[in-house]
């Protein structure tokens, strides 16, 4: 299987992936492997556009000639056996491309350990060293997402323009996590008052080495994708 993640060979990634899943610990091989890929975090409540704002960044990564592997995370409700669908269909476009790679992962299996195991299976595609960019997409709706998306080199959080979700997000410290704060649906009323707002309470934090940007984007457009990709990279550099 080494050999075969080494040839980049998905059918061997994804049987990996599913024995990282299920707690079979990583040779040393792998555990050892260093690779530079991106681990980008992309979290936000249901239903803000994350699936969709991934598909817009993955058709740019693609333009710029990049490859990416996409894991969307549910850990907070075994219930919601939909919500993989809706990723799926948001990014199916992408099905036949050899250069993105796309896995749910669900949480109904993990009591607790879905951290490691994310940890083990983002380390499995870093092995292949085929992969340029990792997307994690988390539902941000508790503490077991924060600790999900600590795992991410860049936390992406995803809002959307007036005060709802939005507070749910922050009381469960979504907010604190933040590296880019994104505002999605921005064709919807209220975007910049919104920006504004949050930009007014981002002042009130101690000041630190990174500004953590207040952008918008309307991902169905494919709006202000190439804005989030430049700050990630900027966001990368800062904190070389
Ligand atoms: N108006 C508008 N609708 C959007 C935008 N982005 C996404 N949507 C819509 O919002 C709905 C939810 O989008 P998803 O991408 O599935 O959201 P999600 O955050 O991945 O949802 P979960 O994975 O279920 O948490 C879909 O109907 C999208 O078409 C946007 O920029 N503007
Ligand atoms: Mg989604």
């Amino acid at each position: 299987m080494i050999n075969a993640l080494r040839n980049g060979d998905i059918r061997a990634l994804s049987r990996a992936i599913t024995l990282a899943e299920n707690d079979v610990p990583l040779s040393d091989q792998l555990v050892n492997h260093k690779n530079g890929s991106n681990v980008v975090g992309i979290t936000g409540a249901p239903g803000v556009g994350k699936s969709t704002l991934i598909n817009a960044y993955i058709n740019q990564l693609r333009a710029d000639g990049k490859t990416v592997a996409v894991l969307c995370v549910d850990p907070s409700s075994p219930t919601s056996g939909g919500a993989f669908l809706g990723d799926r269909l948001r990014m199916s476009e992408h099905a036949n491309d050899p250069g993105v790679f796309i896995r749910s992962l669900s949480a109904r299996n993990h009591l607790g350990g879905l951290c490691k195991n994310i940890e083990n299976i983002i380390k499995v595609i870093k092995f292949t060293n085929a992969w340029d960019t990792i997307i994690l997409e988390t539902v941000g709706a508790g503490q077991s997402e924060v600790e999900v998306a600590k795992i991410a080199n860049c936390k992406i959080v995803v809002l959307v323009p007036g005060y709802g979700d939005e507070m749910q997000a922050m009381k469960a410290g979504i907010l604190e996590i933040a590296d880019i704060l994104i505002i999605n649906k921005s064709d919807m009323p209220g975007a910049h008052h919104s920006a504004k707002e949050l930009k007014a309470m981002l002042r009130l934090r101690p000041k630190s080495d990174w500004d953590v940007p207040v952008l918008m984007s309307t991902a169905t457009e494919n709006e202000g994708i190439c804005e989030l990709i430049e700050t990630v990279e900027r966001f990368k550099v800062s904190t070389h």
